[in-house]
């Protein structure tokens, strides 16, 4: 078995050439300890997990034997910041906005660099970011949460009140409506950071918005759906149906990934609607009323509407279908050699857990099914893998969902037959890597 070597920049096609230099330096370092590794690894040789200092590795690197700095003098103090960083070395993973997207007065957008993620968390310092009218750091002392509507007493809340409330914490994906939505047209933005990546993934902790109903004495036989409403400009209004809340799964969260949600995700409070699409989650929610009826506000009537081939408009299509897509390979990164490979992504359903998850490399003639990495959790992101040996020629990368209810992740010809072409939002189609014979890998639409 050859041992691919995989140049991971998709920075490639934005100016970052410091990065790309440590990149290379990196890459002429690494590439005889790799070939050495497999060529054991062929000859059935078990590698010592720790090479001795003084004793060269048969066919190896001989960079082994030269003691760096960092093995024979003191290393730093505690980082007196108090608060982690990545290493200066990662400097490149990054979110971004997209090159493709007309940016108004500033930037509204910002994409996950989901290729260069492992597991299913996103950093927080990574989640996506969309803001309709910018971002703020909320004083959690001064935020307030009201509960009214159809309750019999209708409640003020201060965030020292709803944290002392039982919490729970749960795993899961938030995915705008509109990610992969410059597909539609045929854009091809480059990579799949801006294709895929206003999506993420995070252990949200918070109260269930059944509770706070409960508390205010909810009339949960005639309620039958909720308005959120978000505390920025943007007057953020959404409306959710009460079978959600009732479910349980729906939760006002102060919590991301361990610590208090960060101020772009929504500081002291959001809310966390599980499988629905991001504009649901509101953030900064400063009140939840309950009715009868939809509330058809400005955010569910004039935006977040499916435009249909028949050029009426689809409502309130509220939850992420079953979808996935290949991080690795991806566009914006090459492939040095041909050899082993491990093709890797992400799945993920707003109707449940992800089931299986098929991989092509001939554009879709023949699939693989792949390993799926556990926990499989509900309404959260499920990594994939697939071994793959490229012999150097065309391949056409390709990953196909299925979720627990037996629906199966559409080609583009199956979704344009429904749905059209002249769609933003629920771009749930299977995406297409073109792996060149340079190694260079492109965005395409195939199937
Ligand atoms: N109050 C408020 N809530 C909001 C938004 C907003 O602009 N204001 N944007 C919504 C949209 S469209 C999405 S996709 C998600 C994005 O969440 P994130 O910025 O934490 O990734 O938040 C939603 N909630
Ligand atoms: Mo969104």
């Amino acid at each position: 078995m050859n041992a691919g070597r995989l140049l991971k920049a998709p920075e490639n096609f934005i100016d970052r050439n410091g990065v790309a230099k440590v990149f290379a330096e990196a890459r002429s370092g690494r590439r005889d300890f790799i070939r050495g590794a497999f060529a054991a690894a062929a000859a059935g040789l078990a590698l010592p997990a720790v090479q001795a200092q003084n004793v060269a590795p048969a066919d190896g690197d001989p960079n082994i034997l030269k003691l760096p700095e960092h093995s024979t003098s003191l290393g730093k103090p505690v980082a007196s910041d108090g608060y982690g960083k990545p290493s200066k070395w990662e400097s490149n993973v990054q979110r971004r906005p997209s090159p493709g997207l007309t940016q108004t007065t500033q930037a509204s957008v910002s994409f996950a660099p989901l290729q260069s993620l492992f597991g299913i968390v996103t950093p927080s310092g990574l989640h996506f970011e969309r803001h309709h009218q910018g971002w703020w750091d909320i004083d959690p002392s001064k935020h307030r949460f009201m509960v009214n509507g159809m309750v019999k007493t209708p409640k003020v809340f201060t965030m020292d009140e709803l944290m002392r409330l039982p919490a729970v914490s749960r795993f899961h994906f938030i995915e705008c409506g509109a990610n992969t939505g410059m597909e539609w047209g045929n854009v091809a933005v480059p990579s799949c950071q801006y294709t895929h990546g206003m999506l993420s993934c995070s252990e949200f902790t918070g109260v269930p918005l059944i509770t706070l109903l409960e508390l205010a004495g909810a009339d949960l036989s005639n309620g039958k759906f909720v308005l959120a409403e978000g505390g920025d400009g943007s007057s953020m209004t959404r409306t959710i149906p009460m079978s959600m809340v009732k479910s349980g799964e729906v939760l006002v969260a102060y919590g991301q990934n361990g610590e208090m949600l960060r101020p772009e995700n929504g500081y002291p409070l959001r809310l966390v609607v599980p499988g629905v699409q991001g504009v649901s989650w509101v953030k900064y929610l400063r009140r939840i009323e309950l009715g009868d009826k939809p509330y058809g506000t400005k955010d569910e009537t004039i935006h977040y509407v499916d435009l249909m081939p028949d050029g009426q408009h689809r409502q309130y299509t509220s939850i992420q279908e079953c979808k996935s897509v290949v991080t690795t390979p991806s566009g914006g990164q090459t492939l040095l050699d041909k050899g082993f490979y491990s093709v890797t992504g992400l799945a993920w359903s707003g109707r449940g857990k992800v089931k299986r998850v098929d991989v092509s490399v001939d554009g879709g003639r023949n699939w693989r099914t792949a390993r799926l990495e556990s926990p499989v959790m509900s309404k959260c992101l499920t990594r994939f893998s697939l071994d793959w040996v490229w012999d150097g020629k065309p391949a056409i990368i390709q990953s196909r969902a299925m979720d627990e209810t037996g629906y199966v992740q559409p080609s583009y010809r199956e979704l344009r037959a429904v749905r059209g072409s002249r769609s933003i939002y629920h771009n749930n189609a299977i995406q297409s890597w073109l792996v060149q014979e340079s190694g260079e890998v492109k965005n395409v639409q195939a199937g």
